[in-house]
């Protein structure tokens, strides 16, 4: 190669060299800092939380406001305009009928150790005094509670004895019947959410005040309880009692939005809790509602705070109407723990039905015993998911039966 010929090359090939690389390393960078996604695409929007949302819970069916119930929604429209110009949508509850059925599945999808445990014992041949201390355990470890499982290994004993049990089918039937016996079939567990009357025979919606400890589920219980009420037909009025934070109410709203039902707030953050109970049943009365549900805050720091805060709630509410339920809200999961904030909220609010949550995410079913016992008021629904729908009458044979299922 001569020397004209190597520097026409070196002219040429050197700027290509240095484009070719320069270009090489803009590509690698830009595919470095995100390539093909942060940097030439905006980042994509978090879906917003879904205050609950069970994929596994049926759905609800979408139906427009002002169109009568079960209507098609109207046809997607072609551009953004219509779209906002279209009608919110409406949720139509699931039906209260069907989740009875629901418990008892859960409860024996659960796999539900103190059943099957219990009747394994049971069922050996001869029952010795170290079955018994089993059983007297199993009963403990399921959040039973120490009186009731005292009971139930008593009158268990009493019934070998006397009628000498040998067949798996008698196991199983004498187990039912003391289990049931301990659930106490004979409560009333009926939710009293009928309209009454004032002395001058004026109508007022009937007032269900929902307390408890914070995170129980007191908010996704008034949620789903207004979703019951109008599935049953009924007019419903929230009030967003919480006002220790905004979310506490905008939580509340969301749920009422979707099935058309009102959420009276307050706009300032740190209102006073019993004067949005008030103006509730005040737009309740005014609008003429079957029910108003009044969600509460549960995170109060010692028991005067509590006790200052839903006394003055409980008067200024029954100034304008009788309280048709006070409802506990208890998880299922805490157990024993559970039960000793429990016995406050008892104490303080005058309960008249408890509200047991969360139990799809326990197998030991026993707490519904021990928490009826230990205050003596009745189960009377029961939260089996995270689902808008996942609220259930609690029936005490359904119970059982889903605690003994295999
Ligand atoms: N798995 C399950 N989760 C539930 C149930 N009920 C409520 N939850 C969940 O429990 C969490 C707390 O529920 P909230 O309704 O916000 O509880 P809260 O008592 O109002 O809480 P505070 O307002 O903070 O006092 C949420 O994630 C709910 O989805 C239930 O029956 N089962
Ligand atoms: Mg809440």
């Amino acid at each position: 190669m001569d020397q004209d010929t190597l520097n026409t090359l070196l002219a040429v090939g050197i700027p290509t060299v240095v484009v070719v690389t320069v270009g090489t390393l803009l590509v690698t960078l830009r595919r470095g800092r995100g390539g093909t996604t942060t940097q030439d695409v905006p980042p994509p929007v978090p879906a917003p939380e879904a205050p609950f949302g069970d994929p596994q819970a049926p759905a609800a069916t979408p139906v427009p406001v002002d169109t009568p119930t079960g209507t098609a929604p109207p046809e997607a429209a072609p551009d953004d305009v219509a779209e906002l110009d279209r009608p919110p949508v409406l949720e139509v509850p699931a039906p209260v009928a069907g989740r009875l059925t629901r418990l008892r599945d859960r409860l024996s999808r659960s796999g539900s150790p103190l059943g099957a445990r219990l009747l394994q014992v049971l069922s050996r041949d001869h029952l010795t005094e170290d079955d018994w201390d089993e059983l007297e355990e199993t009963l403990l470890l399921a959040d039973v509670g120490a009186g009731p499982t005292t009971e139930i290994v008593d009158a268990l004993r009493t019934r070998v004895r006397v009628e000498g049990l040998r067949e798996p089918g008698q196991v199983r039937a004498v187990l039912r019947d003391q289990l049931l016996a301990i659930v106490d079939p004979t409560l009333d567990r009926s939710l009293h959410t009928d309209p009454g009357t004032t002395a001058e025979g004026a109508a007022v919606p009937a007032v269900v005040l929902v307390v408890g400890v914070n995170g129980t589920g007191k908010t996704t219980t008034v949620g789903k309880l207004a979703r019951v009420l109008v599935a049953e037909g009924r007019t419903v009025v929230l009030g967003a009692a919480d006002t220790f934070r905004a979310a506490a109410a905008d939580q509340l709203e969301t749920w009422g939005s979707r099935v058309g039902v009102r959420t009276v707030r307050s706009d300032k953050d740190g209102a006073d809790p019993a004067s949005v109970a008030f103006d509730a049943v005040r737009t309740g009365k005014t609008e003429a509602v079957d029910v108003v549900l009044v969600d509460t805050a549960g995170r109060l720091q010692n028991k005067a705070g509590l006790m200052d805060e839903l006394g003055k709630i409980t008067r200024v509410l029954t100034r304008e109407a009788p309280l048709a339920e006070v409802l506990l809200v208890l998880d299922a999961t805490t157990g024993q723990n559970g039960l000793n904030q429990a016995r406050v909220f008892a104490e303080v609010a005058g309960v008249t039905g408890i509200v047991l949550t969360k139990l799809d995410g326990t197998a030991k079913g026993g707490i519904v015993v021990a928490v009826q016992r230990e205050l003596g008021v009745p189960v009377k629904l029961v939260g089996l998911g995270e689902g808008p729908d996942d609220l259930a009458p609690f029936d005490p044979e359904a119970f059982v039966d889903g605690l003994l299922a295999q």
